[in-house]
């Protein structure tokens, strides 16, 4: 018998507005966006093997990648929903080239921008496995009535309002955080909508799980290779063994140890000092997950959060997970 006393996600955001006196209900609102989005992605995702809309556009996204046609689609989702929605004033988006504005009198007067990854992992479509959508939600902080301008992106993760993401997976997920906790989602088929299933997610202290792709070893700095045979030498007297775990989606292999415990590290190399992942629509929001779950995020030098961007599109190094592991790596790679 499924417990239909379980709350829903529009139920949950509005429960959550009540804390806030003064909310206007257009979090909330931006919230139920996203689920909407989600929901309509989910439905290409869970039968691309069926109609065709897997492989390539034949496009070049603003990375210089190749754009699946799950990805275009899930970008024009994500960004068609909170257009005419009433809470996103405008967006960016791994898949455009620069931010936009949203040009009419409800979108320009909203407090809220919108950064979004709308198909993290694409390279993973064509063999079924784990995808996801990672969003963020920041203050504008130009004066509303007027279109949004790129200040009000290149903001410090510090300034995050809400982030999460959604894992396309063997469930549907949608895991959020706010200040008050982080919370998590199962879309629920049979009545289509996400139900509360992860009630105030907390990421264990440590953990016994490395997610790292070992093929690009012997580009990694020295201290980090130095850390990473460190993993694999761990035993039962020096708080191992660990296990390593890398999905190639990071949606999937963060989600795993921000339940299970774990460190996950995508560093820089000689050819990408930066390494691979975006500041603002992948680390910032997954940093901000972990750290109100009681994990740490860093880019082997500064906590994540605080990195002041400089471009849209700008990639970081980047190492989250449990506090302990993180706090250990720091230690072996200062
Ligand atoms: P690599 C997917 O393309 C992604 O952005 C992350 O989801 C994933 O963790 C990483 O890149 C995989 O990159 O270089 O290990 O294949």
């Amino acid at each position: 018998m499924v417990n239909r006393n379980v709350l829903t996600l529009d139920e949950f955001t509005l429960r959550e507005m009540h804390a806030f006196p003064r909310a206007t209900g257009e979090l909330a609102g931006l919230l139920r966006d996203i689920g909407l989005a989600a929901k309509r992605v989910n439905v290409e995702v869970n039968k691309a093997g069926l109609v065709d809309i897997l492989g390539n556009t034949g496009d070049i996204n603003a990375q210089g990648e190749e754009v699946k046609k799950l990805d275009e689609y899930a970008n024009s989702q994500f960004t068609g929903v909170l257009r005419h929605g009433i809470s996103c004033a405008g967006i960016a988006s791994e898949e455009l080239d620069d931010i936009v504005g949203f040009d009419n009198a409800i979108s320009r007067n909203s407090k809220y921008i919108c950064m979004f990854d709308p198909l993290d992992g694409s390279s993973n479509i064509d063999v079924n496995v784990s995808i996801g959508t990672i969003f963020t939600v920041y203050r504008r902080v130009t004066d509303t009535g007027a279109l949004v301008k790129r200040e009000d992106f290149l903001q410090p993760g510090i300034r995050q309002v809400a982030a999460g993401y959604i894992i396309y997976g063997s469930s549907t997920i949608l895991v959020y955080a706010t200040k008050r906790g982080v919370n998590g989602f199962t879309l629920d088929q049979s009545i289509g909508e996400f139900c509360l299933s992860h009630p105030g997610i907390h990421c264990p202290e440590s953990g016994k799980i490395y997610s790292v792709n070992h093929g690009n070893f012997f580009q990694f700095g020295t201290r980090v290779q130095q850390y990473l045979a460190d993993c694999q030498q761990k035993n039962e007297t020096n708080g191992g063994p660990y296990t390593q775990r890398y999905i190639g989606s990071m949606v999937a292999d963060v989600h795993r140890n921000l339940i299970k415990g774990g460190i996950f590290l995508y560093p820089g190399t000689q050819q990408r000092p930066n390494g691979k992942l975006r500041l603002l629509y992948e680390c910032n929001p997954l940093a901000y997950i972990i750290e109100i779950a009681g994990g740490k995020a860093t880019d082997g030098k500064q906590r994540i959060l605080e990195k002041e961007p400089a471009e849209l599109h700008e990639r970081s190094p980047f190492f989250i997970g449990s506090k302990k592991m993180m706090e250990e790596f720091e230690d072996e790679t200062k």
